[in-house]
């Protein structure tokens, strides 16, 4: 494909003229920095070109368009992965060595645009990855926050949050487009106008303020078809710059505000995932992007089509949880209050437009806005809000005549507060769960009222990632292998990776295949030793668990079995036990303290085990600094074990024991989310299972009985663990340092609720699970067989194949295929 778009020589020429035209320098004298800048700028220049022959191809075939609107989109780096996609990694690889140069390093030099949490926001990446290479147009669209997740520092074992300025140095691959800048309005008041020529009332927004947004369009390469779809990002600029005449007019104070605003809104992404913090300027941040990405989506579609009641056949609005939700009542704006469209018209084209993708059932993720902070911001949209939920109350009542516990639950509208997730289920034509269970769940119990009102919109879509960036580009020794035995296919068609099964009982086959597993085990010791100054041994088992630093996804009852296994080293020393590192990354919410104590316990464990040569090195435990995109990707490849603890029925999916499955980890786990399904693939043999199920959870939750100090009392291996987060085991200095933790597994004070987390309640079937891991890796050949086996059962697990799902029942979009 490359060949037939530059070669070699040009393409060297180009990064050699990059490097004179923007730092007037030769090659030899340029940076590290500036070499990355210079050749993903000729990188730039062959993506273009197909970037318009899509375009060209879009326009003629008018397909059907998603615009997936999310908060988040956690990119990870872009060079390398178009490269692959443009399938000229080897072709650029060889070039940069002609001219001296490394391209692993210099993929190291970009930025990794951090423009997410976790999983929903690199969920969104996945799926932009699949669009492009399924061949269906899509826009990504979100915000370009100058300020992505915060920079990991780990300091006296702390965390210590410190901004991430990816844009310092310029970002290489984003293209401005001020041509397509809308203006975007908050505040102020509605005035009513009644208009006698057309008998309408008109609503007219006045004393507000505004901002310009101005989008910056990246490009998306699809995989060897020339397809370029856009992640378009929007930025905020002041209106009227500082202007002298704002300031004769006396409007100075106006003029300051609307700059500080424009500034304000799109400075940083909220650190907060499955939580919501109340902020007033995420709801700004929230209308900003949907506000200025709505009104685009609309004058492009009118640009083709004269009637405004097509657009649900052309456009879907899929709404990347409840964060876009304002997108139901910006296009109920535009639609009746710019398009003069009836209400009836306007909700029955605005309720076939828009989707709806639920990712947690955890209570504090709802958004819930006060009446007065959303109406004082938003105050036409907040009319807007009132008509829709007095009109669908109507309903409830028709439907469930006198019964006022419904409309207590359901309104959209109720107790002061404007209730987010049942403005986007009553506004789409589909509500979607990410994992088979968690769909369930949400239709028996968590919206189980919308469900029963109206089944029809509720449907699975069980997640995946791309198989392109967490094995292509991640882990390229396996990649080769796998090709090498099934050709390429699995690259565009991961269901194809299940041909790899017959080598399991292959004896050569596992030879090469953990071979492979150690020079990646190799790689990240590497890491580990550069990076934490922590010698590992790549022999013992890579236990990982990485993800974000929360309680429900339990990396403190890891940590405290890690503990539990000192204690027997240390009492048992004649016990043979198997080399073990457990190797953690996660990053906690700034203001999330427990979450951040856990991280200080982790590294307190670390430097007492880490530094105990009684136990000879057979427990190594590392935490991982600053766990993003690019780290993830060589961690996957070298795990032999995905830690995936999670309270069943809390973890909506996961895709992290989705990308660990593909690299031939295997799973010990809770059967929560898609480790559910993971285990169907795979069989109940290759992965480890324990723990309480979801209805077990759900039945104590509902019907209370959980009591902590029953463990406490009884057991007393979980007795010692805990009595050493507050007898100074792993704080000699300050023994009280863990009380915090310790109160929140058996809440002697906190609260007189139970650890609803249930860590000890798990924690003997976890140890247990953790000992059959033990004897099976003592098995070289059954676990290599097992290893196979879960990289050849992952083909489920493509965001390929939940891609064409969503395609298929919820956006119904047209394939399109560039021509040459
Ligand atoms: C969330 C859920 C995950 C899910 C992911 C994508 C919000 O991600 O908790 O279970 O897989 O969305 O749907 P995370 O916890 O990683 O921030």
């Amino acid at each position: 494909m490359i060949s037939k778009q530059f070669d070699k020589e040009t393409f060297k020429e180009s990064v050699k003229s990059n490097v004179r035209s923007l730092y007037r320098k030769t090659i030899d004298e340029a940076t590290p920095q500036q070499i990355f800048q210079a050749v993903s700028y000729a990188v730039k220049d062959v993506i273009i070109d197909n970037w318009l022959k899509s375009q060209k191809q879009f326009d003629k075939e008018d397909p059907k368009i998603v615009y997936y609107l999310s908060m988040e989109f956690l990119m990870g780096r872009a060079l390398g992965n178009n490269l692959l996609n443009l399938t000229a990694y080897g072709e650029v690889k060889e070039a940069l060595e002609e001219l001296g140069f490394d391209l692993n390093a210099i993929e190291d030099e970009e930025p990794d645009p951090a423009l997410g949490n976790g999983g929903l926001g690199r969920l969104a990446a996945c799926f932009l990855d699949s669009l492009a290479t399924l061949g269906y147009c899509a826009y990504g669209c979100g915000i370009r926050y100058h300020y992505g997740m915060f920079k990991q520092e780990i300091k006296d074992g702390y965390q210590i949050e410190v901004p991430d300025a990816w844009l310092k140095d310029g970002y290489p691959f984003e293209l401005r487009r001020p041509e397509y800048a809308k203006e975007v309005k908050f505040g102020g008041h509605v005035r009513v106008v009644y208009d006698p020529s057309t008998g309408r009332n008109e609503f007219v927004q006045e004393d507000y303020q505004s901002v310009r947004a101005i989008p910056y369009d990246l490009p998306i390469v699809g995989y060897n078809n020339q397809i370029v779809n856009t992640l378009r990002i929007w930025d905020s600029e002041a209106i009227n710059d500082f202007q002298l005449d704002s300031f004769d007019k006396g409007d100075y104070r106006k003029a300051v505000e609307q700059e500080n605003l424009a500034r304000n809104i799109v400075e940083v992404l909220y650190p907060n995932d499955n939580h919501y913090a109340g902020k007033e300027l995420r709801l700004k941040q929230q209308y900003f992007f949907i506000s200025a990405s709505i009104q685009a989506a609309v004058e492009k579609f009118k640009k083709k089509h004269g009637d405004i009641h097509e657009l649900p056949s052309k456009v879907t609005f899929q709404l990347n949880d409840t964060h876009p939700t304002v997108t139901v009542a910006e296009l109920m704006r535009i639609l009746v209050d710019e398009e003069k469209l009836s209400w009836e018209d306007a909700w029955d084209i605005t309720t076939r437009t828009c989707a709806y993708t639920n990712h947690t059932i955890m209570a504090e993720a709802l958004e819930k806005w006060p009446i007065e902070l959303f109406s004082r911001l938003l105050p036409r949209i907040y009319q807007i809000v009132e008509e829709i939920n007095r009109r669908f109350l109507i309903q409830i009542q028709q439907m469930y005549p006198g019964n006022q516990e419904k409309i207590k639950k359901m309104a959209i509208i109720y107790d002061g507060q404007v209730k987010m997730a049942h403005l986007a289920i009553a506004g789409s034509y589909s509500v979607n769960g990410v994992a088979r269970l968690h769909t369930e769940i949400l239709k028996n119990k968590e919206l189980k009222d919308f469900y029963e009102m109206m089944p029809q919109k509720f449907n699975n879509k069980t997640n995946g990632i791309t198989q392109r960036r967490f094995l292509l580009h991640g882990n390229p020794l396996l990649a080769d292998w796998v090709t090498k035995h099934i050709g390429r296919d699995w690259i565009t068609d991961l269901s194809q990776i299940s041909k790899l099964k017959i080598y399991a009982d292959d004896e050569k086959a596992q030879q090469e295949f953990m071979n492979i597993k150690y020079q990646n085990k190799l790689r990240l010791a590497k890491y580990i030793q550069e990076h934490n100054g922590i010698e590992v041994d790549p022999r013992s088992i890579f236990d990982v668990q990485v993800k974000r630093l929360h309680e429900y996804k339990r990396q403190l009852l890891n940590i405290l079995h890690v503990m539990y296994l000192y204690n027997k080293m240390k009492e048992h020393p004649e016990l043979d036990f198997y080399p073990r590192t457990f190797i953690f990354g996660a990053k906690a919410s700034a203001g999330y303290h427990r979450a951040k104590l856990i991280i200080k316990l982790i590294n307190s464990v670390a430097d007492v085990v880490n530094n105990d040569a009684s136990i000879k090195g057979k427990l190594k435990v590392v935490f991982i600094e600053n766990y993003r995109v690019s780290n993830a990707e060589i961690i996957f490849a070298a795990a032999d074990v995905s830690e995936q603890i999670s309270t069943a029925s809390k973890e909506a999916s996961g895709t992290g024991n989705m990308k660990f499955m593909l690299n031939g980890a295997l799973t010990i786990g809770t059967m929560d989310g898609a480790n559910v399904e993971i285990v169907e693939e795979v069989g109940a043999d290759n992965a480890f299972i324990f723990g309480l199920s979801s209805d077990e959870v759900i039945n104590f939750e509902q019907n209370g009985g959980y009591d902590p100090n029953f463990y406490f009392n009884t057991d007393p291996d979980i007795r010692n663990v805990l009595m050493q987060l507050i007898n100074g085991t792993f704080s000699p200095k300050d023994p009280e340092r863990f009380r915090d933790l310790y109160n929140s597994l058996l809440n002697t004070k906190s609260s007189d609720k139970p650890d609803t987390y249930f860590t000890l309640a798990d924690f003997k079937s976890y140890a247990k699970a953790q000992e059959q891991v033990e004897a099976a890796y003592r098995d070289q050949r059954g676990w290599a067989k097992s290893a196979i086996l879960n990289t050849a059962s992952s083909g489920k697990f493509s965001s390929d194949r939940t891609i064409q799902e969503y395609v298929d029942e919820i956006w119904h979009l047209d394939k399109v295929v560039v021509e040459d």
